[in-house]
């Protein structure tokens, strides 16, 4: 008998050692490649093109502010916008006054100017300028921060998840303090002692109304 035929009894025997002793080695080798490469997938999973449905959780922040002002007078209304984890999607502004001490419309209705500054604002906006009368909503702006949101759900194909991530993002832009300035502008119809109606002043109103949302994206599985 041979040392071999003692060691592994038979031919067979011998095959089975060696086959055991490559599995031995390949599997470990196998399953670590394996566990290394599906980390790679998982990072790759976010930059792998596929289809996707993208929803907005959203929310509001508001604020409002009402001031006395009269004729010539100017008021400064500021609004610190501090969105936290979430993205910032618009920022919308609206000047309302209703003059109501001369009845109905016409010649006497008060009016405001509006300047905007956003020089404390992330990313400085460009401001906006505008003129109204007071009959409700005088003045109103929309400041598009994230380019293009408007919080509508979509499915969308042949993208990554990064691209999508990358796309619906405000850079960090539109927190930080947002000034209004209005300049009241009070119109009577005629002079007091023909028309009996004094008018000196009105009130207005600020309001603002930031548009808030993060992302949540889900994978769509394709139909086989
Ligand atoms: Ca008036
Ligand atoms: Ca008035």
């Amino acid at each position: 008998m041979s040392l071999s035929e003692k060691m592994f009894g038979s031919q067979r025997a011998i095959t089975i050692w060696v086959v055991s002793i490559v599995f031995a080695i390949v599997f470990p080798a196998y399953f670590s490649y394996m566990a290394s490469s599906s980390d790679a997938m998982g990072g790759a999973a976010a930059g792998a093109k596929g289809k996707w449905q993208v929803n907005f959780i959203q929310d509001n922040l508001t604020s409002d502010e009402t001031m006395n002002l009269a004729d010539g007078e100017q008021g400064d209304f500021f609004f610190d916008l501090d969105s936290g984890d979430m993205m910032i999607g618009y920022v919308e502004i609206t000047v309302s006054c209703n003059d109501n001490d001369e009845p109905g419309p016409g010649p006497g209705v008060d009016a405001v100017d509006v300047q905007t500054d956003f020089s404390e604002v992330e990313g400085t906006p460009d401001d906006e300028s505008g003129s109204g009368s007071c009959n409700g909503d005088a003045v109103s702006f929309t400041i598009q921060i994230t380019p293009d949101w408007d919080g509508s759900s979509y499915i969308t194909e042949g993208v990554s998840k990064n691209d999508i991530e990358a796309k619906w993002n405000d850079g960090g832009n539109g927190s930080g303090e947002w000034l209004t300035s209005v300049t009241m502008d009070v119109n009577s119809p005629g002079p007091e002692i023909i028309t009996g109606f004094v008018d000196s002043d009105e009130d207005v109103t600020v309001s603002w109304r930031a548009a808030l949302y993060s992302l949540d994206i889900t994978a769509v599985a394709e139909e086989l």
